[in-house]
């Protein structure tokens, strides 16, 4: 890629809405991401690799457990600051976001909220490092949106439990040191138990030849008469809602996320613009483009302004599981109309790996997928406004 000349649009001064200590935090994530995504992520991306050497600066500019006290090796920062650390990443690649989500809202979160006083000592810290990377096994070949009905099951056979089953789509599951994964007991009862590399039995095969967040590993979770410890339960909470709460914190930072890709399309588009010259004039002088540019920066503005106040509810322990969703839903829907308008003003260079916004675009091909579909938000928005599920029949 070319020189990373990102400049972040801030329409409406927001930044006062921000403490000092937020901003501290936001501009070392950014300037990180110049410094160690952006010369290199066209590069992963193209060969189809997940880039292993940032994992220990992921772990010194926060972004593994930013929001976890310190005492467990995390930042111990507020909401607002693990949002804007997504918002940096994603601006970097929607992948090195989802590794840092992964790690941060699906394995370190329920470790510190449902795990044992051993199991947080245990894990947290090396994960907050980077020395460890962990994945989260919920979705499953027949469960992808409703993982109620997950297939994956435990038996308790005295002095360990006896794992079965499989999970995919998994994020990270190629390198993770450890697995959160979610499976039921003889009763049917979901329960989340952490799953070692090196375990007889489990085995994280990659899945290749995806078109979307090609620097970021996926793959699938098997599990053979694999023997858990009985320590390794995560026993602070049980049934489907402990995942769900997982979900809650992974889907806050995406919308945060989902404003970087944005936010990078757009002034990207709008330098092109100025340079660009067509018919004797830079295309931005055109109509048809600034009213694309103007549209941007005003859904942008609109999703900075959502995603800030989401931000202030959650440090209050207010933010609904429904307003998290509305958020998720509408940053990932603008990022991606963001994108293919910026894609079209480039032209035929828009394709090219020369910018990053065809790789963005891509990209949110499985953010809007992930983490609960574009329909499934809008069916929890519709439960939560009417208060009949249309989930189900
Ligand atoms: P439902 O009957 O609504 O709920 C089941 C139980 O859970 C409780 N609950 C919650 N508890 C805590 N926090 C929440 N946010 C909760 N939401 C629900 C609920 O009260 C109930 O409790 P109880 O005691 O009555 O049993 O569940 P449902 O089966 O109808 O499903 C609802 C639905 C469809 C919304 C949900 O399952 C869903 O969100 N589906 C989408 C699946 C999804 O998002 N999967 C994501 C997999 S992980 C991933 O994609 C990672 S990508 C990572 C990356 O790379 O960044
Ligand atoms: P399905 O559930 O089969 O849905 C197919 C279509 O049907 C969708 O359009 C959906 O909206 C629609 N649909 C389904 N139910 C309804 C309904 N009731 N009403 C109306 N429409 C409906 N999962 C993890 O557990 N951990 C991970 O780390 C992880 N990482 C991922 C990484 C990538 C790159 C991808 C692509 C996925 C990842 N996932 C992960 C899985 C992801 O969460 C699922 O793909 C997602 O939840 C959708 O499930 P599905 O793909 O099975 O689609």
């Amino acid at each position: 890629m070319a020189t990373d000349l990102f400049q972040a649009p801030d329409y409406y001064q927001l930044d006062e809405l921000l403490t000092e200590e937020q901003k501290m935090v936001r501009d070392a994530a950014r300037e990180w991401v110049k410094k160690e995504i952006s010369p290199i992520i066209e590069e992963y991306c193209q060969k189809a690799e997940f880039p292993q050497q940032v994992k220990s600066g992921l772990g010194e500019i926060g972004a593994f457990g930013p929001y976890i006290p310190e005492e467990y090796g995390g930042a111990g920062l507020d909401q607002i600051s693990y949002g804007l650390i997504m918002q940096e990443l994603e601006r970097g690649d929607s992948g090195i976001r989802s590794t840092a989500s992964v790690q941060s809202s699906l394995v370190m979160y329920p470790i510190w909220k449902f795990g044992t006083e051993d199991q947080r000592k245990k894990f947290l810290p090396k994960l907050a490092t980077g020395e460890f990377l962990g994945c989260f096994g919920l979705t499953e070949p027949n469960h992808g949106s409703n993982p109620g009905g997950m297939e994956t099951h435990f038996k308790d056979m005295g002095d360990h439990y006896l794992l079965n089953g499989a999970k995919m789509w998994i994020s990270n599951a190629p390198y993770a040191d450890v697995a959160v994964v979610w499976a039921k007991n003889e009763e049917g009862r979901i329960h989340g138990l952490l799953v070692e590399r090196g375990m007889e039995g489990f085995t994280t095969p990659e899945t290749h030849n995806k078109w979307s967040l090609r620097a970021s590993a996926t793959g699938e979770l098997v599990f053979d008469n694999v023997k858990v410890p009985k320590e390794n339960l995560l026993t602070g909470k049980s049934g489907l809602g402990a995942p769900l709460m997982c979900l809650d914190s992974a889907r806050f930072g995406i919308a945060w996320g989902a404003i970087g890709a944005a936010m990078d399309a757009y002034d990207t588009a709008l330098r092109y613009s100025k340079e660009r010259i067509q018919f004797g004039k830079p295309i931005g002088g055109f109509q048809l483009q600034q009213k694309k540019l103007a549209e941007m920066i005003t859904e942008i503005t609109k999703a900075q302004l959502l995603t800030w106040r989401l931000g202030v509810l959650r440090d209050e322990g207010r933010a609904t599981t429904a307003q998290i969703s509305m958020a998720k839903r509408n940053n990932v829907d603008m990022a991606l109309t963001i994108v293919r308008d910026a894609r079209q003003m480039l032209g035929g260079m828009g394709i090219t790996g020369e910018y990053s916004i065809m790789r963005h675009m891509m990209n949110l091909e499985s953010v809007v997928t992930y983490e609960g579909t574009h329909d499934i938000h809008l069916l929890i928005t519709g439960f939560d406004i009417t208060g009949i599920s249309a989930f189900k029949s």
